[in-house]
């Protein structure tokens, strides 16, 4: 299984509702929702009332990346706001394992996510624990970024961790998803896709054609897989 999640900071903010039904009605398999506080990265996006106001509208499920300082604040806000999964920065917090062990007491799913400069390391004591892996492909903050060539390595070398210890942890990847990168990186196995500007949200696409043929380019990625295996 491949999952494709939109990430709702890209969609325009004016018709979210829309989009979410639009998206949800296309058969998209999780919702991902880039929270930002401009201390942690440049930037500002989303906030639990979104995810909050949004959940009346779907059934699928609302992952959370959390790219904020000290993200361990945060997480009853927003597993009652409705999120079904959070993803928190190995980078912004002293307390990794006592973060994912909040998110796992308040019944939701973890992920731990690490940008690009970040060595595969920091999973070391945690992956056990971990349900996702929130690889970031560009530097977070921003939609529209190029992907940094060197991901594609490091998506190799975290399957081969997770192969190594075991686990059932997945592997998400962030950060200028389209077609071009999504027929690497899906034979490397990654099994959660952040789907942004690259490949959902477009000015000359609307975004339920947009949705249908990125879903039959997943599954024909994922034939291929096969068929190589
Ligand atoms: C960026 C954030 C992402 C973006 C997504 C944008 O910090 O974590 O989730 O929203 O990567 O996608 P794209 O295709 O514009 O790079
Ligand atoms: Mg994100």
């Amino acid at each position: 299984m491949v999952l494709i999640g939109p990430s709702l900071m890209c969609a325009d903010q004016g018709i979210l509702r829309d989009s979410v039904e639009t998206l949800d009605d296309c058969g998209v398999d999780y919702f991902h929702f880039d929270v930002m506080d401009g201390v942690f990265v440049p930037n500002y996006s989303l906030s639990a009332d979104t995810v909050k106001d949004l959940r009346k509208y779907t059934k699928k499920p609302f992952d959370v990346h959390l790219m904020v300082q000290n993200p361990e604040r945060y997480i009853d806000q927003f597993v009652d706001a409705g999120a079904d999964l959070i993803s928190i920065h190995a980078e912004s917090t002293n307390h990794l394992h006592r973060a994912i062990d909040r998110i796992h007491a308040r019944g939701a799913r973890a992920g731990v996510a690490i940008n690009p400069a970040t060595s595969l390391h920091v999973l070391d004591y945690v992956l056990e624990m971990t349900h996702y892996v929130c690889l970031m492909t560009v530097n977070p903050g921003f939609s529209g970024q190029t992907f940094i060539s060197g991901m594609y390595e490091k998506v190799e070398g975290l399957k081969a961790k997770i192969d190594r210890e075991k686990t059932d942890t997945q592997i998400q990847v962030d950060g200028n998803i389209g077609l071009n990168t999504i027929s690497k990186i899906v034979p490397l196995g990654a099994t959660m896709l952040v789907c942004g500007t690259s490949c959902l949200f477009q000015a000359n696409s609307d975004l339920s054609s947009s949705a249908i043929k990125l879903r039959v380019f997943v599954q024909e990625q994922i034939r291929l897989n096969n068929e190589r295996m």
